[in-house]
């Protein structure tokens, strides 16, 4: 049976061993995703980028959950909602905001991919995968290389409830727990996949009791505590590094938005609904719990609230300042051997040239000229 945990203390973070500052800290991490995630959609509604798949609901539970990892050690294969995952895992908004507008500089593919495929190789940050469930196997692979190697890295993976439905996920289970991988898989049931409700992706009502079938454990917690999602992601986090295994979480959160900006949820959703869902808000939750402890201040809350402003400011004017992809590089590092010689893509270094790509130097020490030739290996 999957267990139940929530966190709700008078002093929040003294049980866990989370500082005041820690926990300013993730509430401020909290409201700079949903502040980010709100001005992508007014920036798609204005016609200035394409597409936004959004985070709204999901921000606490990413936070707690991905704050027990090591950033920079540990390592992440997220998916598209993982915008706060992203941001707590050392991305900054400009990188967030370099992938909605899809330019020569986004550090996640250099434009090439949809906004949302997150990726960043220096915070050890996989890059998201348009076939759900798909990162799930890639986690898993990452977490044999390193039992193997005995680096001591823990992977957590996050996938929404529908995909955890695909083979993909269940091949990854299976493996990870027979071989006693240092993973954590992470479930953000927000109870769609698209407009399908998980009565009709589900026969069970939580994704978590799917645990004891692969014999490791699961637990569901309330995603709107971001405090018991910490307490649960910690415990599978130590679990993982001391080589007892794999965790299943799956964190119970809403969806505040349409699955994209391509969807209409009140066509299948009632308004009733997307009333009451408001109230499983992990922001407003976590913000009175912070009041109530006394450590959001009115002056503290000021602070973090003009400092989420700037940051979302400086993230838009940074990304509308920046090149586009040049679309002679299109089909550059389509494969590992197959791009120009002495070149350096986005993600691999940066910084960019206002071309958009960095050139290095070649090993003979001749810099290499614009126009490079294929073939070279990046
Ligand atoms: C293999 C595959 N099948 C279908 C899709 C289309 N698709 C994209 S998101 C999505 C819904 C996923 O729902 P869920 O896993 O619950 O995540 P949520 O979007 O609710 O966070 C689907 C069906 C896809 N991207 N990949
Ligand atoms: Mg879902």
């Amino acid at each position: 049976m999957a267990a139940n945990l929530s966190t709700r203390v008078e002093h929040p973070g003294e049980p866990l061993g989370l500082s005041d500052e820690r926990l300013l800290d993730m509430y401020r991490l909290v409201t700079l995703a949903r502040a980010i995630d709100e001005r992508m959609w007014i920036l798609n509604r204005a016609g200035r980028t394409p597409f936004v798949i959004s985070g709204q609901g999901h921000e606490g539970a990413q936070v707690g959950i991905t704050m027990a990892l090591r950033p920079g050690h540990d390592w992440i294969a997220p998916y598209y909602r993982s915008i706060t995952t992203c941001l707590t895992f050392g991305m900054t908004p400009r990188d967030l905001m370099l992938g909605q507008y899809a330019r020569a500089t986004d550090p996640s593919s250099g434009g090439r991919q949809m906004p949302a495929h997150y990726g960043h190789p220096q915070h050890h940050i996989l890059s998201v995968s348009s076939p759900v469930a798909t990162q799930i196997l890639h986690a898993v692979g990452i977490a044999l290389a390193a039992k193997i190697r005995g680096t001591g890295q823990v992977v957590m993976t996050f996938m929404g409830e529908g995909s955890s439905n695909q083979g993909d996920a269940h091949e990854a289970l299976n493996f990870a727990a027979i071989h006693h991988l240092p993973v954590v898989f992470i479930v953000e049931n927000n109870g769609y996949a698209i407009s399908v409700p998980s009565a009709k992706e589900l026969s069970l009502p939580d994704v978590a009791a799917r645990a004891a079938g692969y014999g490791i454990p699961g637990v569901v917690v309330d995603g709107s505590d971001v405090l018991g999602c910490y307490a649960a992601a910690r415990e599978a986090v130590d679990r993982a590094r001391s080589g007892g295994g794999p965790t299943l979480i799956e964190a119970k959160v809403t969806r505040l938005t349409g699955h994209s900006s391509d969807d209409q949820q009140t066509t299948y959703r009632s308004a009733e609904e997307l009333r009451s869902e408001r109230a499983r808000d992990s922001l407003p939750r976590f913000r009175t719990q912070l009041v109530e402890a006394g450590l959001l201040t009115p002056e503290v809350e000021a602070s973090i609230a003009a400092a989420v402003k700037a940051a979302v400011e400086d993230a838009t004017d940074f990304a509308e300042s920046q090149p586009d992809p040049d679309p002679a590089t299109a089909t550059w590092w389509l494969y590992a051997e197959d791009g120009p010689a002495g070149w350096v893509p986005p993600w691999a270094g940066g910084p960019p040239t206002a071309a958009g790509y960095r050139e290095v130097a070649s090993p003979d020490g001749q810099a290499s000229e614009g126009g490079p030739e294929r073939g070279g290996r990046v």
